[in-house]
């Protein structure tokens, strides 16, 4: 279906992309139809390429009037597919034939989502347009910067990789793409070596950098980004699929202001049936504690109080780190990622902190959708334990941009502290972040994520023990349990995320052999300082707990000695009453 919209200056011809209406219509039909309209309104159609061909089999058509805007061009030469009896078609879900069962089981591995499926389905299968109603209808700039997309694999299923470098080409004006680079990350699969480049170079628009060993994908990322020509980065993992329209609302938002970083709404295509499958909208990236990504859907009253539309963009604290678009400048002037990032991990927690630290903003663009393979494993090797590597990756982020925020990340990923992890040379990342004139995390907790909860220390006030009625007390420099009284300021502690129990710039500890307690000045690095205590907090209701000192082979408890009311660490009881404590207040679990 073809539609004009000549209530408009700038005349558009728009290809409404409707799969199920289209399924009748030959690529022949939409080009005449296009031509007839064209004249129709006497537009020039020798402006600016106006027909399309991109993989020779289609066209699209584009009628430009600079300066001015234009509606979004609906290109998508997989419109009327060649085969649209083929499985998976539309996006479609397709089946594993009952004799391939164990075949499909088999190539699984491969990808660690269902490879059969992939090489079965055609790789510029047409799928839904998947955007919110109204985004056909939004305008964009008619001089868009151009954009290199950076598609960086390693031993992606070649099957997967054509249909994601497909989806670019075939839903892509062309003219905004200066080039596609496939930046391969030494795979070890002989296709990807032997044939891609074969493949590819039908498609002058594809670039293809074979890395000479393995980078990790921050590292191949910006190989990419050092041989990029257009105005603007856009980077995809490379099992994608992008839907319809999907580049121009990005570059819009780039084009506006080049602090904003765009990212597409993200789309399911399913490792199991390859279904192309939509996802609710009104999603913002965040992270939780120690910088884990998720989604969280914004409340349903907020969206009603705000009256956001299902077309509106969505400010977001954190990406989720594979498919952005970004200026190109702006990217580098950023410092690009931290390049002691490896292999996977951690690069979307440090562009999103850095992004909107440093003045920038982080948005989804709803109408701009790209699908996504997810897969519940990494399908490839890291060169070394892929735990460590990604830990240690959170952990240079976490000491570069969190401030004291970063007890709460070493807080919940406590196993760090006493594995006493390496993070390397952080020198350049820390003078970045101060010729940058970056903004505290804390301004960005308050800013940008003020829904997340980041209380500096896990729990604070009285320390009580309930047995004996009473409470730890400073009395001269030195401890002692008095009657409890809330008023007192020498009854108030802190039991911060890195186990120390704090008064003031004082922490308790016991250092002699005699078990006697004291106050010595805190010290995050000093593990003999630190106590385990698990604030239990349930159904509102506070259980008291052991405060157990941590560095000792024996477990050894904080005590109150019933006939002295004086305290003390005595070997851990689990029954003992006058070993159990609990604080005024408890923030987290
Ligand atoms: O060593 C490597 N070299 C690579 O070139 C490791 C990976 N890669 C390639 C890989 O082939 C793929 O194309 O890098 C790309 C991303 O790797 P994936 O697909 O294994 O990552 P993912 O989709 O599981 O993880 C998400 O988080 C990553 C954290 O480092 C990256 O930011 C991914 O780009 C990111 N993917 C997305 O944002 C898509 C949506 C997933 C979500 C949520
Ligand atoms: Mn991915």
């Amino acid at each position: 279906r073809l539609v004009s919209d000549k209530s408009e200056d700038n005349l558009k011809l728009n290809i409404v992309n409707k799969t199920s209406d289209l399924k009748h219509l030959t690529k022949k039909a939409i080009l005449t139809e296009d031509l007839q309209l064209a004249k129709v309104h006497k537009v020039n159609l020798t402006d600016k390429d106006p027909i399309k061909k991109t993989d020779g089999r289609n066209s699209t058509i584009q009628l430009r009037r600079n300066p001015g805007m234009h509606k979004v061009l609906t290109v998508d030469v997989t419109f009327s597919p060649r085969d649209p009896k083929a499985p998976g078609q539309f996006g479609h879900p397709a089946v594993v034939p009952e004799d391939k069962q164990e075949e499909a089981k088999s190539r699984w591995k491969e990808g660690n989502f269902n490879v059969y499926l992939s090489d079965l389905i055609p790789i510029d299968r047409a799928i839904d347009d998947t955007r919110p109603s109204g985004c056909s209808r939004q305008l964009v700039h008619n001089d868009l910067p151009t954009t290199t997309v950076i598609m960086c694999f390693v031993d992606e299923v070649w099957s997967t990789l054509l249909r994601s470098v497909h989806s670019v080409l075939n839903r892509s004006p062309l003219h905004l793409i200066k080039e596609i680079i496939l930046v391969d990350d030494f795979s070890t699969k002989e296709y990807l070596k032997d044939n891609l480049d074969k493949y590819m170079s039908k498609f002058p628009k594809v670039k293809i950098l074979h890395l000479k060993e393995r980078h990790g994908l921050i590292r191949a990322r910006l190989a990419g980004a050092k041989i990029a020509k257009g105005d603007v980065l856009t980077f995809l993992d490379s099992h994608v699929e992008c839907n319809v329209g999907w580049l121009e609302p990005l570059l819009e938002r780039v084009h506006l202001n080049r602090t904003k970083v765009a990212c597409p709404v993200i789309e399911v295509v399913s490792d199991k049936d390859m279904s192309y499958m939509t996802v609710d909208n009104f999603q913002r990236g965040v992270f939780t504690w120690p910088m884990n990504f998720g989604w969280r859907q914004i409340p349903q009253e907020v969206i009603e109080k705000n009256k956001i539309k299902e077309t509106d963009i969505i400010r977001c604290p954190v990406m989720a780190g594979g498919l952005f678009s970004i200026d190109k400048k702006y990217f580098f002037e950023l410092g690009t990622y931290d390049p002691g990032l490896d292999v996977w991990g951690g690069e979307n927690m440090e562009i999103s902190f850095k992004i909107w630290m440093c003045g920038g903003e982080i948005e989804i663009i709803p109408c701009s959708r790209v699908g996504h393979i997810f897969r519940n494993d990494n399908p490839y090797s890291f060169p070394k334990d892929r735990i460590k590597t990604v830990e240690r990756n959170l952990a240079r982020v976490a000491e570069v941009w969190l401030d004291e925020y970063k007890e709460l990340f070493y807080g919940h990923a406590y196993h760090l502290i006493l594995k006493n992890l390496d993070v390397g040379n952080l020198t350049q990342q820390i003078q970045l972040r101060k010729k940058l004139q970056c903004k505290s995390f804390k301004w960005y907790l308050e800013n940008v994520y003020p829904d997340l909860e980041a209380p500096l220390v896990r729990a604070s006030g009285l320390i009580v023990n309930i047995a004996m009625a009473g409470c730890i007390t400073v009395e001269n420099s030195t401890l002692a349990f008095e009657t409890c009284d809330i008023n007192n300021k020498n009854q108030k502690f802190n039991y911060t995320w890195l186990r120390l129990i704090k008064h003031g710039d004082f922490c308790i500890a016991s250092v002699d052999a005699k078990g006697t307690l004291g106050l010595y000045p805190c010290d995050n690095r000093n593990n003999s300082l630190k106590w385990l205590h698990k604030s239990l907090v349930s159904f509102q209701v506070k259980l008291m707990d052991h405060i157990v000192l941590e560095h000792l082979q024996q477990p050894t408890c904080l005590e109150v000695d019933q006939s002295h009311k004086a305290l003390r660490v005595n070997a851990c009881d689990s029954s003992n009453p006058y070993q159990k404590w609990q604080f005024g207040n408890y923030y987290a679990n």
